[in-house]
């Protein structure tokens, strides 16, 4: 495999005026012919003309009409070409039911379907294939009517021709995109499909047809994303000023689809699981995921589509961006207090383990071999951290400056890093050289914070900066880190609002005066920074901050953090859980001015993998049953300590009348569920039994089977659950998952080896074998159970998807990253398992490179 570094970025040497595509649709025999208008970039003279091209059955090749001869070289062909503008004109043939790859152009059930980012479309044609060649494309499809009915690519519909009168009579449509696109943005689908249909009206009265497509049985889902769709558009416009710029805007669900969703230039592309939506098959949780999914890739129409990336490596800029901007969304159309928290736990369950172990990069990763493995969390959740710093830097004014310079200067560009930070600069005249080190510079930094009060009142805080070693860089650099800083005074009242304290040192201090009692300081307000902070706090302190912090962020942190290091002490000393944290979590749910989705959020407590790498970072080696055992005595302690309370916080949180999946009926459901959860332990599960009888909604009928399944008595309910929904394709994801996620430690494997053996198992669609495998390794107790079963079957299965789908392969390959973390015997096994996948013939080099790095 070969690794591709940032700084031997090179301009590709020529210009795309126009590219023209025809597809003549075939299942096994597509043909693709394209016309290319190129000419040369003379400011770049020393390459040779290489198009990218991989899997394709060459026909035939012209220049100006005369046939040229390709040399075929690794990833693609060159050609001598006039140093002077000149036509293009190539056939190839290429197989898209063979594409289990779901990259370029294959078949989903019947339907053709396109996936071009990464590197997909040089699967489809031969073309410069890298994001800084943009160019204006014209899409022609032929195919059959009675096959193709429909048949879609990016811009704007221009002609479209059925003839029904006779079977086999061709189909024909033709689609233009005004806007020029890089090749990953290219996009085409064609089925029978049938499309849910509204209208928008711009902010400068432009209408915009708007359509979401899906196959014949699923319309009833399509509202919802609708709905999502519209307020996105009018959000982007009030908040960024941002129109949409095509007369349509189309959204397909492919049941068979490696990522959440793609972005496509006015065609985007979805994962059913992420736009099909409907009360009787969506939880709560589905509709909030929708709803920013939807948003995210509308959002990406400017920020990734009209200023694009000039190469892989800036991925973040656009990654970042548009899921800052997303979560930006959320917080607006929900509440943001529970949505920060809800990142922040996201951040917390994926971009630190992967910050602090052998898969820690850069946002802005220097190599790689392969850019689908740098779809990561660090590259979108602490990309999107790094814009939300920024703007604590510079100020909400500040912000939109040079955002909306950012749109001028760069629209209609392949952009760097660089460009970004220089938008900043220039708009604000503040020097940002030593915050681009949270683009360079890898891992989490860990801030230790010390108190010092002296009688004159004055509060000192000092804080100390350190980020250990990760691969490739053993010495890091103090960064710029935002602490937002409050103070309380010993009654609990604020008697300092938030403040931005700019940390540029290793060590720094800041001073408070003015206090005539020693006030209380909340540190890291909002969690401005991603970092770990390091406070030393007793239950006292942390119990007054859960009563009276007035950062809603914070106030829900000392509940975590007393819940922590209650469980840290159960797990490490065999401690019985500490009372202040269940004396003040009961004081929290009692108060009825406190949003149920907030207070559901305290009924919470640390993931057993999150406990783990707790003990790891605190020189302990984790001992999963350990953990599993004090993470069951915490829901115990709390089904005690919180007895009289339950039943009270279940009933009056029940939500009458037709299902609305907004954010406050979510949240009532949240908080009863949560309650059942508790009830459930002592109940043996009639509560949960009575409300899976009565449930007409997904989110109440999946939180009645999982407390059943904890209880061990639900073992009617699930082969009813099987029975209701083994037509729908994304339910019978959650009953394969459910099953292993409440299994009990030791049985997690025989449960996972019985479903692989399901007759509905279709391991090849990526949504089922994430349902099984991906539940397999978040059960943290039940993969990592003595013996290593877990680690085998998963080895097992990634081995025989690896030829089919690599992609999906090296991304499961994950669930290896925190091997190290545990004990020998442990990290014998999965080193074992480990070398058994390197050592596959052929393995692909998605997962090649994914494996080199785990095993560091
Ligand atoms: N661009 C890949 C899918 C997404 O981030 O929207
Ligand atoms: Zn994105």
């Amino acid at each position: 495999p070969t690794t591709i570094y940032l700084q031997d970025y090179k301009p590709f040497g020529w210009i795309i005026d126009d590219v023209h595509l025809t597809f003549r649709l075939h299942p096994t025999a597509t043909r693709v012919i394209s016309r290319i208008r190129f000419r040369p970039d003379y400011d770049v003279t020393d390459r040779p003309f290489f198009l990218h091209g991989e899997d394709l059955k060459h026909i035939s090749a012209k220049v100006d009409g005369h046939d040229i001869e390709l040399r075929h070289v690794d990833g693609g062909i060159e050609a001598d070409v006039p140093h002077a503008p000149f036509n293009w004109e190539a056939e190839v043939e290429i197989n898209p039911e063979a594409n289990t790859a779901l990259e370029g152009l294959y078949r989903s059930n019947s339907m053709y379907c396109t996936q071009c980012e990464a590197e997909g479309f040089r699967k489809i044609t031969w073309y410069p294939d890298r994001p800084d060649v943009m160019a204006q494309f014209t899409v022609r499809i032929e195919s059959t009517a009675e096959h193709t009915p429909v048949m879609l690519s990016n811009g704007n519909g221009l002609f479209y021709q059925q003839d029904q009168t006779q079977p086999g009579a061709p189909n024909v449509s033709i689609y233009q995109d005004p806007w020029p696109k890089p090749a990953y943005l290219f996009a085409l689908v064609a089925g029978d499909l049938v499309a849910h249909e509204d209208r928008f009206a711009t902010m400068s009265g432009k209408d915009v047809s708007l359509a979401i497509w899906v196959r014949p049985g699923d319309e009833h889902k399509c509202a919802f994303g609708m709905e999502a769709l519209k307020k996105s558009m009018k959000w982007d416009e009030d908040v960024y000023g941002r129109e949409y710029d095509l007369d349509e805007f189309n959204i397909v669900a492919v049941d068979d689809f490696n990522m959440g969703a793609m972005e496509n230039k006015g065609l985007n592309i979805f994962n059913s699981s992420c736009v099909l939506a409907s009360p009787e098959t969506s939880t709560d949780g589905n509709f909030e995921r929708i709803e920013a999914i939807i948003a995210h890739e509308y959002f990406h129409n400017w920020t990734g589509n009209r200023i694009t990336c000039r190469d892989w490596f800036q991925l973040c800029l656009k990654e970042g961006l548009t899921v800052y901007r997303d979560q930006q969304f959320t917080a607006d159309m929900r509440s943001a207090p529970v949505a920060r928290i809800s990142n922040v736990l996201a951040l917390r369950a994926r971009q630190f383990p992967e910050d602090q172990g052998p898969l820690s990069h850069p946002v802005r990763p220097e190599s790689f071999q392969e850019i689908n493995n740098f779809y990561t969390a660090t590259v979108y959740e602490k990309g999107a951290e790094v814009i939300g710093m920024l703007k604590t830097l510079v100020g909400d004014a500040n912000y939109s400056k040079a955002l909306d310079l950012y749109f001028e200067r760069h629209d209609g560009d392949a952009a760097t890093i660089e460009d970004w930070l220089q938008v900043f600069e220039d708009a604000t005249g503040r020097d940002l050289g030593q915050f681009k080190r949270w683009y360079s510079q890898s891992g989490t930094p860990k801030v230790t914070v010390s108190e010092a009060w002296s009688e004159d009142g004055t509060l000192t805080l000092t804080f100390r900066q350190e980020t250990a070693p990760t691969p490739g860089q053993e010495q890091k650099e103090p960064q710029v880190i935002p602490v937002n800083v409050g103070l309380l005074n010993p009654n609990g009242d604020e008697v300092m609002e938030t403040r931005t304290l700019e940390l540029t040192e290793a060590e720094q201090s800041f001073s408070f005066s003015g206090h005539s009692a020693r006030p209380v300081p909340s540190i890291l307000r909002g969690f401005s920074a991603p970092v770990i902070l390091e406070q030393n706090m007793d239950n006292a302190r942390r119990a007054f901050l859960l009563a009276h912090d007035t950062d809603p962020f914070n106030r829900w942190e000392a509940g975590r953090m007393l819940s922590r290091d209650a469980l840290m002490s159960a797990i490490i000393d065999g401690a019985a859980i500490n009372s202040d944290y269940l004396d003040g979590l009961k004081a929290v749910l009692r108060d009825d001015t406190l949003d149920p989705a907030y207070r559901a959020l305290m009924l919470g407590q640390p993931t057993q993998s999150e406990l783990a790498g707790l003990l790891h970072q605190a020189g302990h080696t984790p001992d999963p049953s350990r953990i599993h055992t004090a993470s069951e005595a915490m829901r115990d302690a709390k089904a005690t300590a919180l007895a009289d309370l339950l039943p009270t916080l279940y009933h009056d949180n029940q939500v009458s009348g037709t299902f609305s999946p907004e954010a406050e009926p979510a949240g009532k459901r949240a908080l009863a569920n949560a309650a059942l959860a508790l009830i459930s332990r002592g109940d043996g599960g009639t509560l949960a039994a009575e409300q899976y009888d009565q449930a007409d909604n997904m989110t109440q009928q999946l939180a009645a089977l999982s407390c059943l399944l904890d209880a061990g008595t639900g073992a009617q309910q699930l082969a009813a659950f099987e029975n209701q929904w083994s037509q729908d394709r994304l339910v019978m994801d959650k009953w394969f998952s459910l099953q292993i996620i409440h299994a009990n430690p030791e049985d997690v494997v025989e449960t996972t080896r019985r479903l692989t053996h399901h007759m509905d198992f279709d391991w090849k669609n990526p949504n089922r074998f994430r349902a099984v495998m991906g539940a397999l390794q978040m059960h943290h107790a039940g993969f990592h159970h003595e013996g290593g079963d877990a680690y085998e079957l998963l080895a097992d299965w990634l081995i025989r998807l690896d030829p089919v789908n690599p992609q999906t392969t090296a991304r499961m390959c994950t669930a290896f990253q925190t091997w190290r973390r545990y004990d020998a015997p442990r990290q014998e096994m999965i080193s074992a398992q480990l070398d058994r996948i390197a050592a596959q013939e052929g393995l692909s080099g998605d997962a090649s490179e994914m494996i080199s790095r785990i095993r560091g």
